[in-house]
């Protein structure tokens, strides 16, 4: 993809030493690319990306460069002087670029497993710089399944629209009937790996041709009369598969995985008589077959439930759809309010007018301002506390919460004191530096404050790009339940913090989490919905969140000051 070819293009000259104002240009272009929600390679094309903050004519002719050779120039040439494996090196904790080097050049270590097999057989410490604790570290790092994921998957918030803009084209095609997602991004997982399309279709060569014959397709890597497998400008892949209408059902329940879901539900179906395929559902004793037009039907014939695609991932949702057992799964309309979001008051991109505006239009009935504790010092504090006050007087019934994130600081405490936390109605305290330094003693200690109303993003991680801080979320959860806070999904797209598994823990544990989009701008407040799927995915129900409640009902849940 776009936006990973300009951070591997920064990490490999970072490994190489070159200049660092470039490097910086690169992974400021990268978050751009990112953060825009249109086709930032047809921008280019059409040479109007450099309109964009941070991309100016340089990159821009690079982004060029990978729509028409599918690769930056300068990439290539670095890559066959730098492993690319080496880049991942870097980020593992303990390391960086110089090290990451060292290891390269002075151990000729130049993949990640090789590197992996030199940590456990302890044949790192005493080379390059690294002493045992680092190796450690580095073993322990990369025992992690996503340790080297890494970039090789996109996020699903940057995918989901351009992936629903490919549904609705094909739709408004004449020759389509049913196009929906499936895959991975139909079950609102963080990342994804390729786009997968089920459609049945009148014509359905027609409509594989217009599939192909879109604008931003650069390339057809494989083509049929029923299926095809393209690449978009900025190196998204989307697998479409026309299926006959009659076995829609079945068709469209196999592609939406996970395959642990799969393989589960089979060998279900066989200790029941029954053998799935991707197409019909067959009785093994009479060889009678069945098709299903609706997805619906082939959970019924098998004696489920309908289970939600979010929670199809192999874990315990086959037996609890036998039984009645399914959660009534938290739904986007349910969320009344968001609790984490910022202004040009601190590092927001668009005003407090501006985002209540906004929380408005969404239909919410209240909104917390939550900008950082060191932007509102002194005066400023009072100052914005006088502007939410005229402003609420303006906007009642709804709700402008004065809210404020704090942050903690390595030895625990928080950066305001108690005083100025007593004149705000929503604290949010959140770890911002030295995440790897006692994340669970700090975060511990924040939650014995009576101000403190939540945790923000608990693990610190940034998919991709920064692995979770080792924090114990066992113990955190329960320090939240005796101290009556709550964590925080942070439902940023590189965050999604708590994630699904964290968040599934809290459930269980019978603590209640906060949905919040932690906005820096009117555009960012829709990212809840990537919370709201990280929350079913969790298996949370209305219930469990936070803010599905009224203000009121929020007041009487959490601790008493
Ligand atoms: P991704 O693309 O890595 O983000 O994840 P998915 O889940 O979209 O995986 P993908 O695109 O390889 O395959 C789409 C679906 O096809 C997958 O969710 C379930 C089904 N599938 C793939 N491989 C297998 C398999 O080996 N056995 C079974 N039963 N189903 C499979
Ligand atoms: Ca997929
Ligand atoms: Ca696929
Ligand atoms: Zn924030």
């Amino acid at each position: 993809m776009l936006a990973e070819q300009f951070e591997l293009l920064a990490d490999l000259m970072e490994i190489g030493s070159a200049d660092s104002f470039r490097i910086g240009a690169y992974r400021k272009a990268a978050a751009r690319i990112r953060d825009t929600p249109s086709s930032v390679a047809q921008l280019a094309l059409d040479g109007k990306a450099k309109q964009l903050q941070g991309i100016g004519k340089t990159i821009e002719a690079k982004i060029v460069e990978v729509v028409e050779d599918g690769e930056i120039h300068a990439l290539a040439k670095r890559k066959a002087e730098v492993p690319a494996e080496v880049a991942i090196f870097m980020r593992l904790p303990g390391l960086g670029p110089k090290t990451a080097r060292r290891i390269w050049q002075e151990l000729g270590i130049t993949t990640v497993a090789a590197l992996q097999a030199a940590a456990n057989a302890q044949q790192l410490r005493g080379h390059a710089g690294i002493g045992a604790g680092t190796e450690e570290k580095i073993a322990a790092a990369l025992a992690q399944p996503r340790a080297t994921e890494g970039p090789r998957r996109a996020l699903l918030g940057t995918t989901l629209p351009k992936l629903r803009a490919v549904v609705e084209v094909l739709r408004a095609h004449p020759a389509a009937v049913e196009v929906s997602l499936a895959g991975s991004a139909r079950r609102m997982r963080e990342t994804v790996r390729d786009l997968d399309i089920i459609a049945t279709a009148t014509d359905p060569q027609a409509l594989v041709d217009y599939f192909c014959s879109l604008t931003w397709v650069v390339d057809v890597a494989a083509k049929g009369t029923t299926k095809a497998t393209v690449v978009s400008h900025d190196g998204a892949r989307f697998d479409l598969r026309v299926v006959p209408p009659e076995s829609y059902g079945n068709l469209l329940q196999h592609f939406t995985g996970s395959k642990h879901h799969n393989v589960a539900l089979r060998e279900d179906a066989v200790r029941r008589g029954f053998s799935v395929s991707e197409y019909s559902i067959s009785e093994t004793e009479s060889g009678e077959e069945h098709c299903f037009a609706r997805e619906e039907d082939v959970y019924r014939f098998l004696g489920y439930d309908w289970i939600p695609p979010e929670l199809r991932e192999g874990a315990g949702e086959l037996a609890a759809a036998r039984n009645g057992g399914l959660p009534e799964l938290v739904e986007l309309a349910d969320l009344r309010g968001d609790l984490h979001t910022h202004t040009t008051w601190s590092d927001g991109k668009d005003s407090l007018e501006d985002m209540v505006a906004a929380a408005q239009a969404r239909g919410y009935a209240y909104y917390a301002i939550c900008d950082h504790a060191q932007r509102l010092r002194g005066e400023r504090l009072h100052a914005q506390a006088e502007q939410i006050d005229a402003l609420n007087e303006v906007v009642a019934p709804f709700r402008i919460l004065k809210g404020i994130e704090v942050n903690i600081r390595p030895d625990g405490t928080l950066d305001v004191d108690e005083a100025d936390l007593a004149t705000r109605d929503w604290v949010v305290a959140s770890v911002h530096s030295r995440f790897e330094d006692s994340p669970t003693e700090r975060v511990c200690a924040a939650m014995e404050s009576p101000y403190v109303d939540c945790i923000g993003h608990p693990t610190n991680r940034r998919i991709g790009n920064r692995r979770p801080a080792p924090i114990d979320l066992d113990r955190v959860i329960e320090k939240a339940l005796e101290t009556g806070t709550f964590l925080e999904l942070n439902a940023q797209p590189d965050r999604l913090d708590l994630s699904d598994v964290h968040a599934r823990a809290a459930r269980e544990a019978g603590l209640k989490v906060v949905i919040d989009s932690d906005g820096h701008q009117i555009g960012a407040l829709d990212y809840v919905e990537l919370g709201v799927g990280q929350a079913r995915r969790a298996w949370l129900t209305r219930d469990d969140v936070v803010n599905t409640r009224t203000w009121k009902q929020v007041e009487k849940l959490r601790k008493r000051r």
